[in-house]
C-alpha cells in the first residue's frame, strides 16, 4: 500500500488514522519517500500554536524547482508541463514541455540574477495569465528570491501597497494582458504605482499585447532580449526547509492587506500530496484549474502541486465568457482535460445562461470537477454535477484558505461518496474541530460551531509579513491553542463537515442565528433567482433584520417584482422558517465582488445604514461600477 495513492475510503481512513496518530512518522516517511533533498531534516515537526511557531522538515535541504523540474526530465522530458490556451480562441495553443519548462525558468533566473536579485529578496510579479508568469514564479524559486504574485486585475493603489509592504526592488510585468475582449494595460498601471515605490529600481517588462508602453530610461527594460541572452542552465540554490518560498497578500477585515508567507519544505510536501489525490491525478491525464496565478488557488493548483506531480497544467488566459459562454467547455473538449477546478460563482454564471453552451461539446474525457472559494449552493452543485458531469464526475468540494496554503476538507473523487454542498472529510493529517462561542469543543455528529484546527499540517502560513503579532492575533488568539479559520462549519451524522460560512455573515434575528449561506440558497432556487446576498441591518425589535440584494435572471415590471418578493419570502419561509424572512428586498444588476468572486458584504452592509461615505475604497473590486446603482436603488 502506498500512502501517496489513496485508492479507496478504506485507505483513506487507515492513512488518515496513520497521520494523526504518529504525524512526525507518517509526514517523514511520505516526504523522504517522494520528493528530492538534498539533506534530510533534523526534525519533521516543531510547532507552539501559542507563541505561535511552526517548523516542518526543520534543518532539510532542497529546491523546490528541483522537484517541480529537474527530476521530470529524466522520464517526462517531452510530457507536455505548462499547455497554454489562450485567450483569443484562434491563436494556437502552446505545448511546453518539461524540457522546455527548464529552460526558459533557467534563464529566467539567470536574468535575475544579472539584475543582482539575491536569495531572500522579494520579487514583485504583476503579469497576466501566460506561461512567463508561470516561468517567473518558479525563476525566483530556482535562486531562493521570495515571488510575491499580485493579481493582474489590481489597481495601482493596490499594487504599489503591496509593493511597499515587503520592499521590492524589482517588479516583473508585461505590457499588457488580454482578458476577453478587453486589454489591461498592466505597464501603465505599474508606473503609477510606482510613483508610490520609491525603492523598486527595476521593471522587466514581458510583451503580450504590443501596446505602446513608456520605458523609463534606466529603471525598465524588455525582458525577451535578456531571456535571449541568458544562459539556459542555472544551478539551483540551495534552501533551507523553512526559508519563505513566497509571499501572497490576502485581504483582512480591516486595512493594510495581510502578506501570508509561506515556506519551502512544508508547502511542496502538502501541495503535491493533496494535489495527487484530491484530483486522482494520473500519468496521461490533463489538469485544468482556472484560476488566477495571482491567487493561492493558482500558486498551489496551478504551478507547485501539479508541477511537483509531472502533471500537465492547463493555463488559461481568458475568461469564461468570451468569445461566448461556452468558452470553459469548449477548452475542455479541445484539450480532452480530465479534471476541471473551478468556483461556485463561475458555475453561476455559466449556468444563467443557455444550455447549448455545455451540451454543444463532448465533455466525455471529465473524470473530476472541483470547486472552491466560497460555499457552493445546491442549485449551483446539482447543475455541475448534471450538465457538466453528467452524474458521472464526483465534485470534490475543496475547503481551503490562502493561509492553509493546500487543501484541507474535501472528498478524495471515486473513494468519498459525495453530498451536495459538503465538503465531506478532513484530508490525511489534518485535524479539525469545532467550538461554541465560549471556545468550548463540541463534539459529536449534527453539531456546529466555528472551525479551528487543532494540529499543525506542512502548508501552514508561518508568519504575515512584518507583523508576526497580527498573525498571532488574527489565528491564534480566538481560541488559544488552536489554529481558527474565520469559518463556520457543521458536522453532520456521518460526520462530513459543510462549511456555512465566514462566521461574520451570521447575523442574529430575534436571538436566532441565522447564516446567509442557506437564507441565499433558499433564494436562489426560486427560478427567476440569478444570485443573491443577504445582510442584516439594525432593526428596533428584532436586533437586526434581513436585507436581500437579489439578481434576476430577467427584468421584470414593478407589478412582477411584487408578486416575486412575496414569492421569495415564502420560499424562504418554507425551507428555513418565517423567522429568515427579508424585511428588505432590492432587485439589484450585481453585486460587489471582490476579484476572486467573493460578495463584499461589508459594502453591502453599509449601504443599507446609509453609510455610503464610509465604503471605504472600492476601486479592488471586480465591479466598483455596481456600487453607484445599489446605492440609487436602495430601499
Ligand atoms: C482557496 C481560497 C478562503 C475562504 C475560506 C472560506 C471560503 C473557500 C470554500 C469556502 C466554502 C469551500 N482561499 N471558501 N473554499 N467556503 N466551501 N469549498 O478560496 O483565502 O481566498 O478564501 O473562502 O470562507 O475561509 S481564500
Amino acid at each position: 500500500m502506498n500512502p501517496y495513492q489513496i485508492e479507496s475510503l478504506e485507505q483513506y481512513f487507515q492513512v488518515y488514522n496513520e497521520s494523526v496518530q504518529n504525524p512526525e512518522q507518517f509526514w517523514g516517511q511520505l516526504a523522504r519517500d517522494n520528493f528530492q533533498w538534498h539533506k534530510t531534516w533534523d526534525r519533521v515537526l516543531d510547532w507552539d500554536f501559542h507563541k505561535p511557531e511552526v517548523k516542518w522538515f526543520d534543518g532539510a535541504q532542497l529546491n523546490i524547482t528541483e522537484n517541480c523540474i529537474d527530476r521530470h526530465l529524466k522520464n517526462r522530458a517531452h510530457k507536455t508541463a505548462i499547455l497554454f490556451e489562450p485567450n483569443n480562441p484562434k491563436e494556437p495553443a502552446q505545448h511546453i514541455t518539461y524540457k522546455q519548462l527548464s529552460e526558459k525558468v533557467n534563464r529566467m533566473a539567470n536574468v535575475l540574477k544579472e539584475q543582482n536579485v539575491q536569495k531572500g529578496d522579494r520579487v514583485c510579479i504583476y503579469m497576466p495569465m501566460i506561461p512567463e508568469l508561470a516561468v517567473a514564479v518558479l525563476a525566483c524559486a530556482r535562486i531562493g528570491a521570495v515571488h510575491s504574485v499580485v493579481f493582474g486585475g489590481f489597481s495601482a493603489t493596490a499594487l504599489a501597497t503591496r509593493i511597499n509592504d515587503c520592499d521590492c526592488k524589482i517588479v516583473l510585468t508585461a505590457d499588457g494582458g488580454f482578458r476577453g475582449s478587453k486589454t489591461i494595460s498592466l505597464k501603465a498601471i505599474v508606473d503609477e504605482a510606482l510613483h508610490d515605490c520609491p525603492g523598486v529600481r527595476k521593471v522587466l517588462v514581458c510583451k503580450r499585447t504590443q501596446e505602446q508602453v513608456v520605458m523609463q530610461a534606466g529603471r525598465d527594460a524588455w525582458l525577451e532580449p535578456l531571456l535571449e541572452a541568458a544562459n539556459s542552465d542555472c544551478p539551483a540554490t540551495i534552501m533551507e526547509a523553512e526559508d519563505p518560498l513566497f509571499i501572497l497578500y490576502t485581504s483582512g477585515s480591516t486595512g493594510q492587506p495581510k502578506g501570508m508567507v509561506h515556506s519551502t519544505a512544508g508547502y511542496m510536501v502538502y501541495t503535491a500530496y493533496t494535489f495527487k489525490n484530491i484530483f486522482q491525478y494520473k500519468e496521461e491525464d490533463v489538469y485544468w484549474c482556472t484560476a488566477d496565478i495571482g491567487w493561492i488557488t493558482g500558486h498551489s493548483y496551478i504551478v507547485y502541486g501539479p508541477l511537483a506531480n509531472g502533471a500537465t497544467t492547463v493555463m488559461f488566459e481568458g475568461v469564461p465568457s468570451y468569445p461566448d459562454f461556452g468558452r470553459f467547455w469548449e477548452i475542455v473538449e479541445k484539450h480532452k482535460v480530465n479534471q476541471f477546478y473551478t468556483a461556485p460563482t463561475a458555475i453561476r454564471a455559466l449556468a444563467k445562461e443557455k444550455l447549448e453552451y455545455v451540451t454543444k461539446y463532448d465533455l466525455s474525457s471529465l473524470k473530476v470537477l472541483g470547486t472552491v472559494g466560497e460555499p457552493i449552493n445546491e442549485e449551483a452543485w446539482h447543475w455541475y454535477d448534471t450538465h457538466v458531469g453528467k452524474h458521472k464526475s464526483p465534485i470534490v468540494d475543496t475547503w481551503w484558505q490562502t493561509e492553509t496554503g493546500g487543501i484541507m476538507i474535501s472528498p478524495i473523487p471515486y473513494c468519498t461518496p459525495t453530498t451536495p454542498t459538503f465538503a465531506t472529510l478532513p484530508f490525511i493529517g489534518i485535524q479539525p474541530a469545532l467550538r461554541d462561542a465560549e471556545g468550548q469543543e463540541v463534539f459529536g455528529k449534527n453539531v456546529q460551531g466555528r472551525l479551528c484546527i487543532k494540529f499543525p499540517w506542512p502548508s501552514i502560513a508561518r508568519t504575515i509579513w512584518g507583523n508576526h503579532e497580527r498573525y498571532r492575533e488574527t489565528y491564534f488568539s480566538t481560541f488559544p491553542g488552536n489554529y481558527f479559520t474565520g469559518d463556520g462549519a457543521l458536522r453532520d451524522s456521518v460526520g462530513y463537515y459543510r462549511i456555512t460560512g465566514r462566521v461574520d455573515d451570521v447575523i442574529i434575528v430575534s436571538g436566532h442565528n441565522l447564516g446567509t449561506a442557506p437564507i441565499e440558497d433558499a433564494i436562489n432556487e426560486h427560478p427567476k433567482v440569478a444570485e443573491s446576498a443577504i445582510v442584516g441591518f439594525p432593526h428596533d425589535i428584532k436586533g437586526n433584520a434581513l436585507y436581500g440584494f437579489i439578481i434576476l435572471k430577467e427584468q421584470a415590471s414593478a407589478e412582477e417584482q411584487k408578486a416575486l418578493k412575496a414569492e421569495i419570502n415564502q420560499q424562504i419561509a418554507l425551507q428555513i422558517g418565517p423567522i429568515a424572512k427579508l424585511d428588505k428586498m432590492q432587485f439589484v444588476i450585481g453585486l460587489p465582488k471582490t476579484r476572486s468572486g467573493k460578495i463584499m458584504r461589508r459594502i453591502l452592509r453599509k449601504i443599507t445604514v446609509g453609510a455610503t461615505d464610509e465604503l471605504g475604497d472600492t476601486s479592488t473590486l471586480l465591479n466598483p461600477e455596481v456600487v453607484d446603482s445599489i446605492i440609487e436603488g436602495a430601499v
